[in-house]
């Protein structure tokens, strides 16, 4: 054996330990699709994301020229996705033949927190990356780097989640009922909670570094989306030049990533995404409603006050507002 696998193999057996050591000693709660949730430096995350996580702090190199896109679980990654590649991307594709005509957003750029974030990372240049981890779990390679925040209206999120996590239950797991996914959400017990602090990791962070963090509502999107395409463009980098704009290659873009358009591609229709080796996503699942509101269909007035009322007291004082009261 080399050295280089010596070494190789004594880090991951040091990361095996650590992350054995962890799950062992720290707090656990309701894992709605999953046995248990962790509760890692303050947030409630699964086992093999709390080993992403050390492998992320311990191995994972960035380029000071890579953009990563974070989120909250279900606030928008999926069309994030769709939007920050073909931006990027916009001198590599037609709109007749784009990459996205024929693939889930989702394989556009590498997920950190499952996969192996170095495969398929130089697809794009700048290289892109998504993660779902909190502004504080993540290591400072990647803090330095621009990053671009979706978050959303936590009832909508709620109910985006509670859909998507019954379907991906582990074998003898009992599906959750919506009144207990939404106790343990207002308890902050769900994948990356609690919310309200996930949100304010980022937007803390951006007010002390706007250059860096471009904070986004996904509702704010729905309204404006080409205001926000070009605020993303410029912030990558790569603002839409006066030519461009006269060809409408902002509209195009908003169009070709617009939920009805994604949702409708054959590719999105049967094709799934492989994540790792246990987790399968079928691509229809990313794209169920693509609503503002969808909770009112799910939420009694009495859960709708109780998750607004929990929100608005953890964002008391942060000038943040989120949803359909901002
Ligand atoms: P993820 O956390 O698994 O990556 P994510 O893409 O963040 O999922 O969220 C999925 C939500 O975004 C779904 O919301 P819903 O359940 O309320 O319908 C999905 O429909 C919505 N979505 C996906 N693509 C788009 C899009 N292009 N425009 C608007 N909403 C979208």
């Amino acid at each position: 054996m080399s050295t280089q696998s010596l070494l190789q193999s004594k880090e991951d057996e040091d990361l095996n330990n650590k992350h054995k050591h962890l799950i062992a000693t720290i707090p656990r709660g309701n894992g709605w699709n999953i046995q248990h949730l962790y509760n890692y430096n303050g947030f409630w995350l699964a086992p093999v994301i709390i080993k992403s996580n050390l492998f992320l702090h311990t191995s994972f190199k960035s380029k000071p020229t890579d953009i990563y896109l974070a989120s909250f679980m279900k606030s928008g990654t999926t069309w994030l996705k769709a939007l920050m590649f073909s931006i990027i991307n916009r001198d590599r594709y037609t709109f007749s033949d784009h990459y996205l005509l024929h693939h889930n957003p989702q394989s556009a750029f590498p997920f950190l927190d499952i996969c192996d974030p170095v495969t398929n990372s130089e697809f794009s240049r700048p290289r892109l990356f998504s993660t779902h981890f909190p502004h504080t779990l993540l290591p400072p390679c990647i803090t330095s780097c621009k990053l671009v925040y979706v978050c959303r209206d936590p009832k909508d999120v709620l109910v985006s989640k509670w859909h998507f996590l019954n379907k991906h239950r582990s074998e003898n797991v009992p599906p959750l009922s919506l009144h207990e996914a939404f106790e343990l959400f207002c308890e902050g017990v769900s994948h990356y909670g609690p919310v309200w602090e996930h949100v304010l990791s980022y937007w803390k962070a951006s007010l002390e570094s706007p250059e860096k963090i471009l904070f986004l509502k996904y509702e704010e999107m729905m309204k404006q989306p080409a205001v926000e395409v070009r605020k993303l463009a410029a912030f990558m980098v790569k603002p839409f030049t006066d030519e461009e704009e006269e060809e409408g290659l902002v509209e195009k873009i908003v169009k070709l990533c617009s939920f009805e358009n994604l949702r409708n591609l054959e590719v999105n229709k049967k094709g799934a995404e492989q994540f790792s080796t246990v987790v399968k996503v079928e691509n229809h699942e990313f794209f169920r409603k693509g609503e503002i509101g969808d909770w009112k269909n799910y939420l009694s007035v009495e859960m709708k006050e109780r998750i607004d009322g929990i929100m608005n007291d953890k964002l008391n004082g942060s000038g943040l507002v989120l949803g359909s009261s901002s």
